[in-house]
């Protein structure tokens, strides 16, 4: 790489990202959504430029990849494969999750790592990026295989990582319980008690508050974000997609501050009550979820609501869209749909849920948007002072910890208002504002160090 991409067009710098990381689509999705913000921001900043910071950051410091062989409960021997995508420690030691889901892949792994690098540096702790995982199936394995595949996965991972160097948590399909099997087989290998993982549980060093703090935080960002608008949580209908650890807690916290929701999903369909959630509701959702691992569409079934088959909740006539379940949920027919039924608001809780075109359009046609980066960053921030905690080897108290999440989320947001846009009307581009203030942190950070 011996031109200076920086001073070319978008699409001249996406084709040579393009060229240089072959078929990584959703790498090539995570990188052109920043350089379109950052790049025109950069071109007349020649400190940023000519040290090239955006083209050092789409190279992670390293990629590790590792066979992880287990045994299924007929005794048959299992091959996956085990990751740890290290991007950038400029801020603080590599920090993100670990995600278990078949479609894994370096592709994915390198788009969640990009994104961390931005929504770390939001939170406004020492906080630096990665992401790991595997492309394992937990789906419809029993407690044991599980254990298996997270001791196994462990035995390698814990090579790579350490309370002071990298420091995994939870994603989709890594909650308490993987957590917990693969903190476990650190420990043992080791022979060290650290916080060398965060989301764990209470017994053993984790945070009040950990498993609520995305989806928590996600609805505090939006409450921020309304708010500065002249609108209001309270009384408005939202939709909300998935129905994992991010989506039940933000609809908890949504219809504690009175919104009314109306609909979760998973990978089957969605569910519409048009009555919305109640307490009795939710936890019945809960224990169908994470007790019984049933469906969203049992839901239906027990309830008086209606169940789409395939379709995520995005044809629905609701005030804000929550998109919680997983990358590019949201494409550009489904934006006009939601523009169309006049949604007010867009917050990711998902990472990258909706695709670039469809975030222009939500953008362009005045809906306040609220990135991935900025509004999910509450989980972060929770490992964040779970790392503290372990740190200082104390537990602090329930009630302060939503103290900080709620000022954590608080000062996201002015963060991002710091360097956004805003259109003749009013409304703030989130978007560009997140990217910015995350890319200028972790860039002068690393002008401090040199060229490295
Ligand atoms: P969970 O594993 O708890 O839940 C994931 C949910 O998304 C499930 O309802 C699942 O349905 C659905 N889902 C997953 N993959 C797909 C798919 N390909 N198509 C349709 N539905 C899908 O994960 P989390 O709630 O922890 O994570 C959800 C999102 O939030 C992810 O994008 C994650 O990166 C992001 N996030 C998570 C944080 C955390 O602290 N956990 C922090 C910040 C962001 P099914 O059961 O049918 O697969
Ligand atoms: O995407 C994310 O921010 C997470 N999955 C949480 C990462 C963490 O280290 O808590």
């Amino acid at each position: 790489m011996s031109d200076n991409h920086i001073t070319k067009s978008l699409e001249d710098f996406m084709e040579h990202v393009t060229a240089r990381n072959p078929g990584q689509d959703e790498f090539h999705q995570a990188v052109s959504e920043v350089a379109s913000d950052v790049l025109p921001w950069i071109r007349n900043k020649s400190e940023y430029r000519d040290a090239r910071v955006l083209e050092r950051l789409i190279e992670p410091d390293r990629i590790v990849s590792f066979r992880v062989c287990w045994f299924d409960d007929n005794g048959d021997v299992q091959i996956n494969r085990g990751y740890r995508v290290q991007l950038s420690n400029a801020i603080g030691p590599y920090k993100g999750g670990l995600r278990f889901h078949p479609t894994v892949n370096e592709s994915v792994l390198k788009f969640l790592a990009f994104e961390q690098t931005f929504k770390n540096a939001l939170t406004g702790l020492p906080l630096g990026s990665g992401k790991g995982g595997s492309d394992f199936n937990p789906k419809g394995k029993s407690d044991r295989e599980i254990m298996r595949f997270c001791q196994s996965f462990m035995t390698e991972c814990c090579r790579y990582i350490g309370a002071d160097t990298d420091i995994p948590a939870g994603d989709i399909g890594v909650g308490a319980r993987e957590i917990g099997f693969m903190f476990g087989q650190y420990k043992r290998i080791k022979g060290e008690f650290t916080g060398v993982l965060t989301g764990k549980g209470l017994e053993y060093g984790g945070s009040a508050l950990r498993s609520e703090a995305t989806g928590y935080g996600a609805v505090h960002f939006a409450q921020c974000m309304l708010e500065q608008h002249d609108h209001q949580l309270d009384g408005l209908t939202v939709a909300i997609s998935g129905s994992g650890n991010v989506a039940l807690h933000a609809a908890e916290k949504a219809i504690t501050l009175g919104a009314k929701v109306v609909s979760l999903s998973d990978s089957g369909g969605c569910i519409y009550d048009e009555n919305g959630f109640n307490d009795e509701k939710m936890a019945w959702v809960d224990k169908l979820k994470n007790e019984q691992g049933g469906r969203i569409s049992e839901y239906a079934n027990e309830f008086d609501a209606e169940y789409f088959e395939g379709k995520t909740p995005w044809h629905l006539d609701v005030d804000i869209a929550m998109p919680c379940a997983t990358q590019n949920e949201i494409d550009n027919d489904d934006a006009r749909t939601l523009i169309k039924n006049k949604c007010i608001a867009v917050v990711e809780g998902a990472n990258m849920p909706t695709s670039n075109e469809a975030i222009s359009s939500f953008i362009d046609a005045g809906v306040l948007f609220a990135p991935a980066k900025a509004a999910n960053a509450g989980g972060v921030a929770m490992s964040g002072l779970e790392m503290s905690q372990n740190a200082q080897k104390r537990s602090w108290a329930a009630d302060e910890l939503a103290q900080c999440l709620e000022s954590i989320m608080g000062e996201i947001h002015s963060r991002c208002i710091e360097h956004a846009t805003k259109t003749e009307d009013g409304v703030i581009n989130y978007r560009y504002g997140a990217n910015i203030a995350g890319f200028k942190k972790v860039a002068d950070a690393m002008l401090s160090f040199g060229v490295c």
